[in-house]
């Protein structure tokens, strides 16, 4: 069916021209809003947190149901959502203001769990799937179904006006809350009923303070209230009204009364609400300033909103950056001990010094060492004499060594990181959700470990190989093995002796001297720096590789929660561009006025018109006069 062109909305002329480019402008706008609000994740438990994954996933959300799919056809009907206590007529009231059964009412408390959408015929194709609450899948029967939106044609509605029945806002069911906050948030006009015994209540009025803040255009139901009553219980509901910011939403009170075997209420009850809600689909013009309104107020709050949602963006950013140099610094730290432990002497000791001096022998030998280095490299070569069992254990012996150093540092690391993780919620909540006890060295380590030296020992075996390979058949590479030289420089390797000559030997190395004479005495003193340094490195390689799977349980976990960098000065430039869009917009409404306020008159005139029988009297003017945007009214935005 084609859409009935609406008279007031007809584009003709630049200016119209020009507010068309700029709804296009803000529909882009914030679609990148929408979607910098989706990137813009919170994964970190920082105080105050939960506040703000509330605000981004509601802005998303109203966004995604109402402010998009609106903006993008603004001649659509405008949908009046009917909200509010529980149980205070909701349902009843929509029956009667249609004149015939479209939703259940009940007295069971709540009773609609799912929302029923009252529409004209002719209108059934602007609440198609892909528009407004695109996630509430499309019904013509009854349900209970949370997820499902009931939608009912009937011509007992004029055209251009829709009608949804909501759950009650203070259900003691939590789905039926969201669902109908959800709702309040795609509604381009509450009808907002409390009833008598209900109207004091917390609940409801924390959604008019988010209507007034919002500029929400709302017509307020004082229903179910006994004759006698009205008078006080409207007069008060009246100043509770104006002393929250919305003097100018229409109040109607609907009396209590029999209700007929359909569950309807007498025409007259609701003859008020039914000739406002008439004469606001009868003036296209008025339609479209209270959708503005409601419009503007919703992108307004939404660009502010988004404000302190970017500065959370980049604390989290900057929290993710302060654990992942946490980690860092333990694993570099280990790193670092273990290299320097392994080229300072410290693993030769114990096992690995035992087995290496029952290579090569003692004594004499050092004790010669203070004579002339020349006459020393003779000795030492002639006097070494290591069978190649004891090559073996000194291998065997260098392999516990340095797993243990290994496991040791660790250990140390995991320890490290764990403790400064846990000092702060983000870090202890990550190591919650880790999959193994981050504070210990990986389980396997060990064997890792041992992979990694043996590597490492056959790496030094293949250097000594291929560099004595044009020496194979001198008497002193026969007489050592290659496994003798390869121990040999492992022991040159971590005494840290390799580049330094005579006396400084002696001192730094003792024992482990002869390995450097021996190595010197088969290699030559060139060759044998390169290959200790060949080696050490070889080893930091491995060592620091190691480590690196160690520390990336660490990293992981934060790269786990995907925080682009940027993300929050992104989402900050969106918000602003809307905002831009906004004040411009604004500007130009500015100059028009006299005609907005012109355009407005027909709705005002007949809720004035309606002079709600029974009422307080307070019933103003309509939102939509507000509709004129005063770029001034929210001193809080940014500029
Ligand atoms: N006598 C009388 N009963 C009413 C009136 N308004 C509502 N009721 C009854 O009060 C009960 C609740 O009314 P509903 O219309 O279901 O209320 P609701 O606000 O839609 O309730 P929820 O959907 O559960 O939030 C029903 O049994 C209605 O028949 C009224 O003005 N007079
Ligand atoms: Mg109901």
């Amino acid at each position: 069916m084609t859409p009935r062109p609406l008279p007031g909305l007809r584009r003709s002329g630049s200016a119209d021209r020009a507010a068309a480019a700029a709804d296009d402008a803000m529909v882009t706008a914030l679609v990148r809003l929408r979607g910098r609000l989706q990137d813009a994740e919170l994964p970190f438990d920082l105080p105050g947190v939960e506040v703000l994954r509330r605000s981004r996933a509601a802005m998303i959300d109203q966004l995604e149901d109402y402010v998009i799919p609106r903006l993008t056809t603004l001649e659509a009907p405008l949908l009046a959502v009917v909200g509010g206590s529980t149980g205070a007529g909701k349902s009843t009231l929509v029956n009667s203001v249609v004149g015939h059964r479209v939703t259940a009412p009940g007295v069971l408390r709540p009773t609609t769990r799912s929302p029923v959408l009252v529409h004209h015929p002719d209108d059934a194709h602007w609440f198609g799937q892909d528009r407004l609450l695109p996630d509430l899948r499309r019904v013509e029967h009854v349900t209970d179904d949370p997820d499902s939106l009931q939608l009912v044609p009937t011509d007992a509605v004029p055209a251009g006006l829709a009608v949804l029945d909501a759950p009650d806002v203070d259900s003691v069911e939590e789905r039926n809350r969201l669902l109908a906050a959800q709702l309040l948030a795609a509604a381009d006009l509450w009808v907002f009923v409390t009833s008598a015994a209900r109207y004091a209540d917390q609940v409801p009025w924390e959604f008019l303070r988010q209507a007034a803040e919002r500029s929400t255009a709302v017509a307020v139901v004082l229903d179910r209230t006994p004759d006698e009553a009205i008078t006080t219980v409207s007069t008060h509901l009246a100043r509770m009204l104006a002393t929250r910011g919305l003097k100018d939403s229409p109040l109607f009170t609907v009396t209590e009364g029999p209700v007929d075997a359909d569950g309807l209420l007498p025409r007259g009850h609701v003859a008020d609400i039914r000739g406002w809600l008439d004469s606001l689909a009868a003036d296209t013009d008025a339609r479209t300033l209270v959708v503005r309104q409601t419009l503007d107020g919703a992108v307004r709050v939404i660009a502010r909103q988004t404000y302190p949602v970017s500065d959370a963006v980049a604390d989290q950013a900057r929290v993710a950056t302060r654990l992942r140099e946490e980690a860092d610094r333990a694993y570099d730290h280990a790193v670092e001990e273990v290299v320097e432990a392994c080229a300072d002497g410290t693993l030769l000791r114990g096992e690995v010094l035992a087995r290496w001096q029952e290579f090569v022998g003692t004594g004499e030998l050092l004790r010669s060492l203070e004579e002339r280095v020349s006459r020393i490299r003779d000795r030492v070569v002639n006097a070494v004499r290591g069978k190649p069992q004891q090559a073996e254990r000194v291998t065997t012996a260098v392999e516990s060594g340095m797993e243990t150093l290994i496991l040791e540092h660790a250990e140390a690391a995991a320890e490290a990181a764990y403790a400064s993780w846990s000092q702060q919620p983000a870090g202890a909540a990550l190591l919650a959700g880790a999959p193994a006890d981050l504070g210990r060295a990986s389980r396997d380590l060990r064997r890792r470990a041992e992979r990694v030296v043996r590597d490492w020992q056959a790496d030094v075996l293949d250097m000594v190989r291929s560099e004595g390979a044009d020496k194979r058949s001198t008497a002193r590479y026969l007489a050592f093995g290659v496994n003798g030289l390869s121990v040999s420089l492992m022991v040159v390797v971590f005494a840290g002796t390799a580049g330094l000559t005579g006396a400084e030997v002696g001192i730094a190395g003792g024992s482990a001297v002869l390995g450097q004479k021996l190595l010197e005495a088969v290699f030559g003193d060139q060759a044998v720096r390169t290959l200790a340094e060949r080696a050490r490195r070889s080893l930091q390689e491995r060592v620091t590789t190691l480590l690196e799977a160690e520390r990336s349980r660490y990293s992981e976990l934060v790269d786990a929660v995907t925080l682009r960098p940027g993300a929050g000065e992104e989402l900050r430039v969106a918000a602003r561009r809307v905002d831009d869009l906004r004040y411009a917009r604004a500007k130009r409404a500015g100059a028009s006025t006299t005609t907005a306020t012109t355009a407005t008159t027909g709705a005002t005139g007949a809720t004035g018109a309606t002079g709600t029988t029974g009422t307080t009297g307070t019933t103003g003017t309509t939102g939509a006069t507000d509709a004129t945007v005063d770029p001034q009214k929210d001193p809080g935005d940014p500029q």
